[in-house]
């Protein structure tokens, strides 16, 4: 008999500065979509310091943190490639198909056919410029997600929220 039961995940993906400026964005989300998940939130970021340090809190310590913090920011890609696309995918095992489509991280061990193995490089710093980032399990995926997105951002929601009442909230709206 089959067996029915459905694993469904959110996971967080980010087309990364080198992944824009080389003008791969098209050629990730169509490698993407082999997984036939389902997007429930996009948009461009400019990394904060503070968010890239959250993000990357794991890897504190390690002698190449400045230079992925650096990356991540669009630091070594420079203007306007300062920035990255941020993407959550829903669907059934979603986390492991995307890890699957990303590649192992070392862009040199990826398999050459997944997005990290066929455009990914290691910089002659040491740096790994490996295009994507992709949650890496279930609880990672929560934390990434909360920390790169507000609830209403998502078209589906995947985790517990609140409503909050906020006062003296300053607003750019259009002009
Ligand atoms: P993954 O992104 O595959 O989950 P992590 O979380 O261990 O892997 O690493 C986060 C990022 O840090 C990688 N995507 C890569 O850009 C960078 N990185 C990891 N290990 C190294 C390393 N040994 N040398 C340089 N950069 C690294």
């Amino acid at each position: 008999m089959e067996n029915n039961t459905k694993n469904v995940q959110q996971v967080l993906i980010l087309i990364k500065p080198d992944g824009l400026k080389k003008s791969l964005t098209g050629n990730i989300l169509t490698k993407l979509s082999e997984a036939k998940l389902v997007i429930v939130a996009a948009k461009v970021v400019q990394v904060s310091r503070q968010l890239a340090e959250a993000h990357y809190e794991h890897l504190k310590g390690k002698p190449f943190f400045d230079e992925l913090i650096r990356y991540i920011q669009g630091e070594l890609h420079g203007k306007p490639y300062n920035r990255v696309l941020a993407l959550v995918y829903q669907g059934d095992n979603a986390i492991e198909l995307m890890r699957k489509l990303a590649g192992a991280t070392n862009p040199e061990e990826a398999d050459p056919i997944s997005i990290r193995g066929a455009y990914g490089r290691i910089t002659t710093k040491g740096v790994y410029e490996n295009v994507i980032h992709c949650s890496s399990d279930p609880s990672e995926a929560e934390r990434e997600i909360k920390l790169w997105f507000e609830p209403s951002e998502l078209a589906e929601a995947a985790y517990a929220s609140r409503k909050i009442i906020v006062e003296k909230l300053e607003k750019t709206v259009w002009a």
